[in-house]
């Protein structure tokens, strides 16, 4: 089926199908649109939708259907009169502009027109609409103007400026304007950009943006010109920012670290490779900065100079103590280079090193409702301008894997349950965005390539 957004990448509806498709629940996606108003929307629930099952003019052809099943703002339909019978069943997004509460098209004067593959079934079909609509739940009259609002409700705008990561120079932070956003992703440009097309896209709640003069408050490392970083020092000190500049008050506040015990530089932990997200890796604390902010740095790494160093704040969930991975029965890549097995006590004695302590990474394990082989519209964050079709692949506690559909598992990202950059089936589809649809190989091209390449960075 199309629906009035018109569909502009992948259509989920046929796979869903074809794969049980169970979606990741809207209520797992803060940041997404309804994720708290979907709570009485589910199997059972009735809506007016337009009729495919007809000769008639289709525009204006109503016909009541029932939510067989949801996935993301998606929903399996079956029209009314169809029983057990799955034949004509098809997904619609719910949040469409041709999806309508049950009353709607007799309040505007629409038809109801029953499909033509079971127009004989009844012969007094209003009767029977009667019989079934009595107590059935439906949408609220006010559906369509709740989702507008919560499409639009990121204080940020098109020309302001941010601080964000550098994404040639990992361990920089850059000046970036915002030139497009789209559900609460931002569209960056850099501000000392050599070329054209130098972009960036990350959402606004992503922990790698930031406000006008953050980099100069927590001491990070910013590639910026001499009158910027002045400039910022005044507005910092005087509280007092441009019209056009994000501020701190519209960034979401980092929880405070209440304890005594600090991370000091030297100390060990494991951390996700910030430029190979599949990987957990045996890390080091290579700098404190303020705020509860840290550099870390991937052991082995090959940048000698520190150019691949990674702020995570000390609360972040994309670090771990010593021992994590072991635990929970997981893969920690050892430091390159290292000969044999590798073994954390051996390690920290050869390196005269201590393990950060366990105290220090206490995190809360949210009810987030995440389970293997559920789908849901990931961004690849090695090229942020893509979403694709992924699949939670693993669960460990608040930690998950993404695993996108038709790709090899070295493409597959370690992600927190509550990143930004995870959003529900059918969400490129309401924000009018490109969906990547999963890699279909072609049965020709089945020659096993020997040496795996590892994905680093953008390719
Ligand atoms: N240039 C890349 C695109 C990969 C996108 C994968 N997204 C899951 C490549 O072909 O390797």
């Amino acid at each position: 089926g199309e629906s009035c957004f018109g569909i502009k990448g992948y259509d989920w509806g046929p796979y869903l199908i074809s794969n049980g498709g169970d979606g990741v629940p809207l209520k797992c996606f803060k940041h997404a649109p309804m994720s708290d108003s979907w709570d009485n929307i589910g199997v059972g629930m009735k809506v007016e939708v337009r009729n495919y099952d007809t000769n008639l003019d289709t525009n204006n052809a109503f016909w009541i259907a029932t939510v067989v099943k949801v996935a993301g703002y998606k929903a399996l339909m079956r029209y009314e009169g169809f029983a057990n019978d799955p034949s004509k069943d098809f997904w619609i997004n719910l949040c469409a502009k041709d999806v309508h509460p049950v009353g709607w098209c007799a309040t505007v004067g629409n038809p109801l027109v029953p499909p033509k593959s079971i127009i004989n079934k009844y012969t007094d079909w209003k009767e029977y609409l009667v019989k079934r609509l009595t107590g059935a739940r439906t949408l609220p009259s006010n559906f369509h103007n709740k989702v507008a609002e919560s499409m639009n409700n990121f204080p940020f705008r098109q020309g302001m400026h941010v601080e964000v990561v550098d994404r040639m120079c990992v361990s920089a932070m850059r000046v970036a304007s915002i030139d497009e956003i789209i559900g609460g992703r931002l569209r960056l440009h850099y501000e000392d950009a050599k070329e054209e097309c130098d972009e960036f896209w990350c959402h606004c709640h992503s922990a790698l943006v930031h406000a006008v003069g953050w980099s100069q408050t927590v001491g990070h490392k910013l590639h910026a010109t001499q009158d910027y970083r002045s400039r910022c020092l005044g507005k910092i000190a005087m509280n007092k920012y441009e019209p056009d500049d994000a501020t701190p008050a519209m960034f979401e506040k980092c929880p405070e670290h209440h304890n005594d015990c600090k991370f000091q530089i030297g100390m060990k932990l494991e951390a996700i490779d910030p430029l190979n997200l599949s990987a957990i890796c045996v890390a080091t604390v290579t700098k404190v900065l303020k705020n509860h902010y840290l550099m870390i740095g991937i052991d082995g790494s090959q940048a000698a100079n520190g150019s691949d160093w990674f702020c995570y704040h000390s609360t972040s969930p994309c670090i771990f103590p010593v021992g994590f991975c072991e635990v929970n029965g997981i893969a920690l890549t050892p430091p390159r280079g290292h000969k044999g097995t590798f073994n954390w006590f051996e390690y920290l004695k050869q390196t005269k090193s201590v393990a950060a302590p366990v105290k220090l990474f206490d995190k809360d394990i949210p009810k987030h409702g995440y389970k293997p082989g559920m789908k849901l519209e990931a961004v690849d964050l090695m090229e942020p301008r893509l979403i694709c079709v992924g699949t939670i692949s693993k669960v460990v506690g608040r930690l998950l894997r993404v695993h996108f559909d038709g790709w090899e598992n070295e493409y597959d990202q370690w992600v927190d349950c509550e990143s930004p950059d995870f959003y529900p089936v059918g969400w490129c589809e309401i924000m009018n965005y490109n969906l990547e649809g999963p890699r279909i190989r072609e049965p020709t091209q089945t020659v096993p390539t020997s040496q795996p390449k590892k994905r680093k960075g953008k390719t």
